[in-house]
C-alpha cells in the first residue's frame, strides 16, 4: 500500500509520539511491529520471548513487563516517527508522566476484551493535563471475547464523549482478517501474520453495514467540526477528504478521538495506524510554541532550528554506554561541541556526541533540531527535568511533576565493605529516576529507598545487584505517611527572643493556621496536599524580607508534624502580625520563629495522620468473589463496585496501600492463582487508630 519514499525530515515530517496503556495492552508489541514494518527490524520480536527491541533491559525481559520508557524511531511515508514505549505498570507512571511531557501527540491502546482498565484512564488523564492529542487502537481483536463495540463503548462513558470509529473489523476472534477502512471504504486485508496487507473491495456481506457506519461517523464528526458541519448541511454527505481533515482537527483539538482497531500479535491493523499517525497528530510545528519564564518574565521558543536554542531532557540513563541525556529539542539546534546553558543549576554544558536512539542502539547524528528528540552524551550535572538553551538567550521550561513517593525500605549492604558501593549506585539511580529518593533516617541512622510501590523497589534493588553485584537485604515495606490540620487556631503568638549579651536574635510572630480547602479524605483526589502561606502584615510592621524568612522557617517546620514525626500538609499559614528589633532582628532570627512558632502552633491545632490510599480492581472468577470480598474487607478496604462479566467478576475497592503489601501472593493462594489485581494510588485518607497504627 505504501511506497517508500527517502526521508526528507523537515519539521512537518516529524511526530514525536508516545504508546500508552494499561499494563498488557501489547503497548510494546506495537512498537515492535513499527519497527519491522517499516524495515528498522528485520526481525519480529515478543515479548514474551524476551526479544522485543524496546523491552531490552534484563529485569523487563525477565518479567515480560516494560519498566523504563524506550525511545526508538522509524520512517513511514516519508516522516520520521519518533516514538516512546511508555510502561503500563502504575509502579512506574512517573516515566509516563516525564514522557508525556516531551510528546506531541499519543496512541492510547486498549485490549479488545477488556476494554478501558483502570491504568488507561489513569494515563488518559496524565495525557489529558499535559494537553497532548491522541488516537486510539483497540488490540487484540483475535482474543476470544474482542468487540470492537464494547471497548469503544468503554472508551465513550470512562475517557471521552466523541470515539470517532474508522474501521469496522472483518471476522471475528480467531477469524479477524482485517478491516473496512470507513474513509474510503475499501477493504484491507492480512492474509497471513507476515505477510502484506492487501486492498480489496469491501466484501458483499459487510457493504451495508461499512456504510452505514460510515453514516454514523460523518454525523458525529458534522456534530463536531464547523467546516464538516456546512459541508453536510449542502451535501448531506462528506467526502473522505473533508472527513480525513476534520478528523485532523478534531484530534488536535482534543473534540474528537479517532478509534481504529486491529491485532498487534497477529501483525493486523498496523499499516492504516501508521497512517493515522501521520495524518491525524501533530507535528513539532503543529504544537504551540514552547513557553518558559526567565528572571520573573514569561518566554516563548517557536519551533524553528533558527531561533536559540530550549531543549528539555526528560531521561538521563547511566547504563552501558556512559552517561546519555535524552532531549527533546524544542527550538533551536545543537551540534557535538556546543556550550549550552543549564539555567537550573546556572551551568554551562558541553554537548558531547549526539544520538538517535533505537532502544539500546544508537546512531550518530552531526546535528539535532528542534522538534527532535535525541540522546546525548558529556553532560554532566544535567538530570530529569533540567532546561537546556543558549547561554545568550536563557529559558527555563517548566519540568515534568514528579509524584511524591508512597512506600519505603530500608536497604542495607549484606557485606560491610559494600555500604560505598551501594550508596553511589543508589544516588545514581535516584539521579535517573526522579520518583526514586533515597535519604537517612534521623532516627535509626537506616539507608531508606522510597518510590512509587512495592515492584518499583524491588525493580531499583534487583537493577543495582545486576550492575554493580552488590547484595541487597531490603526491609519491610512501609507507606509514607502525613499529617493534616483538620482545625487551625488563631491569632498564635510566638516569640523568639534572645537578647543575653552579644549578637541577639529577636523575632515576633503572631500566626493562623487553618485547613486547605479542598476534597475531604475520602475523595479520589489527593486530599491534604500542599501548603500556603500568606503574609497579612498591615504598616510594614514585618519588613518583606523577614517575611520570607518566616516562611522559609515555617517550610522547615513541615517536615515533622505533632502527630507522628511525618510531614504536614494541606495547611494554610498566615502570617498576621510581628513585631522587630532595630538591632536583634535578623532574616536568621525570624527563620527560626516561623519553625518554632508553627511547631508550636501545629501542637495547639487538632491533627490528624493520613496514610496513602489505592483504589483496587480486583478481578477473580465468580465462584471466589466471596472470599475476595471478605479479604479485602479485612484488610480496612472498602468496596465501592462489585460487577461481573460473563463468568468473572470485578470488584473495586479503596484500600489502605499499607495493607496491600503481599496482596498479590495472597489472591494468587486464595483464588488458585485465577485472580488479579490492579492498585492505583489514589490520595491521602485519615487513619482510624491514629498513629499506633503507623508504628
Ligand atoms: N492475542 C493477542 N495478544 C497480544 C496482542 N498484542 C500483544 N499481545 C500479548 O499481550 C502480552 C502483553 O503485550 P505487551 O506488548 O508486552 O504489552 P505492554 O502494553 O507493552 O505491557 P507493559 O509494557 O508491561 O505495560 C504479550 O504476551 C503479547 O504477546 C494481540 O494483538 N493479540
Ligand atoms: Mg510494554
Amino acid at each position: 500500500m505504501r511506497t517508500e519514499r527517502p526521508v526528507i525530515n523537515p519539521l512537518t515530517a516529524v511526530r514525536n509520539l508516545g504508546i500508552l496503556a494499561h499494563v498488557d495492552a501489547g503497548k510494546t508489541t506495537v512498537t515492535e511491529r513499527f519497527l519491522y514494518l517499516t524495515g528498522s527490524t528485520h526481525k519480529r520480536g515478543e515479548v514474551h520471548d524476551g526479544t522485543t527491541v524496546t523491552d531490552f533491559d534484563p529485569q523487563e525481559r525477565d518479567r515480560g513487563i516494560t519498566i523504563f520508557a524506550a525511545a526508538v524511531s522509524c520512517a513511514w511515508d516519508g516522516h520520521r516517527v519518533n516514538l516512546i514505549d511508555t510502561p503500563g505498570h502504575v509502579d512506574f507512571a512517573d516515566e509516563v508522566e516525564r514522557s508525556l511531557r516531551v510528546l506531541d501527540g499519543a496512541i492510547a491502546v486498549f485490549d479488545a476484551v477488556a476494554g478501558v482498565e483502570p491504568q488507561s484512564e489513569s494515563v488518559w488523564r496524565q495525557a489529558d493535563r499535559y494537553g497532548v492529542p491522541r488516537i486510539a487502537f483497540v488490540n487484540k481483536l483475535d482474543r476470544a471475547g474482542a468487540d470492537l463495540d464494547t471497548a469503544v463503548a468503554s472508551i465513550r462513558e470512562r475517557l471521552h464523549p466523541a470515539p470517532l470509529v474508522v474501521q469496522l473489523p472483518i471476522g471475528t476472534e480467531d477469524g479477524f482478517t482485517g478491516v473496512v477502512d470507513l474513509l474510503r471504504l475499501r477493504a484491507l486485508v492480512w492474509a497471513d501474520t507476515d505477510g502484506p496487507v492487501a486492498e480489496v473491495p469491501v466484501p458483499d456481506d459487510l457493504s451495508a453495514e461499512a456504510r452505514r457506519r460510515r453514516r454514523l461517523l460523518e454525523e458525529a464528526v458534522a456534530e463536531l467540526h464547523p467546516g464538516a458541519f456546512e459541508e453536510f448541511c449542502a451535501e448531506s454527505t462528506l467526502s473522505a477528504g473533508t472527513l480525513s481533515t476534520a478528523l485532523r482537527d478534531l484530534t488536535r483539538t482534543g473534540d474528537g478521538v479517532v478509534v481504529l482497531c486491529g491485532s498487534a500479535y497477529r501483525n493486523r491493523g498496523i499499516e492504516p495506524l501508521l497512517d493515522a499517525v501521520v495524518a491525524y497528530l501533530p507535528s513539532p510545528s503543529d504544537v504551540p510554541p514552547v513557553r518558559g519564564t526567565y528572571d520573573g518574565g514569561a518566554q516563548e521558543r517557536a519551533a524553528d532550528p533558527q531561533v536559540p536554542l530550549s531543549a528539555l531532557a526528560f531521561k538521563v540513563s547511566a547504563a552501558g554506554a556512559g552517561r546519555l541525556t535524552y532531549l527533546r529539542i524544542y527550538s533551536g539546534a545543537i551540534e557535538r561541541g556546543d556550550t549550552v546553558w543549564d539555567p537550573g543549576t546556572r551551568r554551562t554544558e558541553r554537548i558531547g556526541r549526539i544520538l538517535r536512539v533505537q532502544a539500546d542502539r544508537h546512531e550518530r547524528l552531526e546535528r539535532a533540531v528542534a522538534g527532535d528528540i535525541v540522546a546525548v552524551a558529556g553532560l554532566k550535572s544535567v538530570r530529569a527535568g533540567s532546561t537546556l538553551c543558549a547561554p545568550d538567550a536563557p529559558i527555563l521550561l517548566e519540568p515534568p511533576a514528579v509524584a511524591d513517593p508512597v512506600v519505603s525500605v530500608a536497604v542495607e549492604a549484606r557485606r560491610s565493605t559494600d555500604t560505598d558501593r551501594l550508596t553511589s549506585a543508589l544516588a545514581r539511580l535516584a539521579e535517573e529516576d526522579p520518583s526514586l529518593v533515597v535519604r537517612t533516617d534521623t532516627e535509626t541512622g537506616q539507608t531508606v529507598l522510597s518510590g512509587m510501590g512495592e515492584l518499583h523497589l524491588e525493580v531499583a534493588v534487583e537493577k543495582i545487584r545486576l550492575a554493580t553485584g552488590v547484595e541487597v537485604d531490603v526491609g519491610r515495606p512501609r507507606v509514607a505517611y502525613r499529617e493534616t490540620v483538620v482545625r487551625g487556631v488563631s491569632g498564635f503568638v510566638f516569640r523568639h527572643v534572645k537578647q543575653d549579651g552579644g549578637a541577639g536574635q529577636f523575632a515576633h510572630v503572631v500566626l493562623d493556621v487553618e485547613p486547605l480547602d479542598g476534597p475531604g479524605p475520602d475523595s479520589d483526589s489527593d486530599s491534604g496536599s500542599g501548603f500556603e502561606f500568606r503574609s497579612a502584615v498591615v504598616g510594614g510592621r514585618v519588613p518583606q524580607e523577614y517575611v520570607r524568612s518566616v516562611e522559609a522557617g515555617c517550610r522547615d517546620a513541615l517536615a515533622e508534624g505533632p502527630v507522628g514525626g511525618f510531614p504536614v500538609t494541606g495547611l494554610r499559614v498566615t502570617l498576621t502580625d510581628g513585631a522587630t528589633h532595630v538591632k536583634d532582628s535578623s532574616e536568621q532570627a525570624f527563620r527560626t520563629a516561623g519553625r518554632l512558632g508553627l511547631r508550636e502552633a501545629l501542637r495547639a491545632c487538632e491533627t490528624v495522620l493520613l496514610e496513602p490510599v489505592a483504589e483496587v480492581t480486583v478481578t477473580v472468577p465468580e465462584d471466589a468473589v466471596g472470599t475476595v470480598l471478605g479479604d479485602l474487607a479485612a484488610r480496612r478496604g472498602r468496596i465501592t463496585a462489585s460487577t461481573t462479566r460473563t463468568g468473572s467478576a470485578l470488584v473495586t475497592a479503596t484500600v489502605p496501600l499499607a495493607e496491600l503489601f503481599g496482596y498479590a501472593t495472597r489472591l494468587r493462594s486464595r483464588t488458585q492463582g485465577r485472580g488479579t489485581f490492579t492498585a492505583r494510588p489514589t490520595g491521602y485518607a485519615c487513619v482510624p487508630g491514629g498513629v499506633a497504627v503507623a508504628r
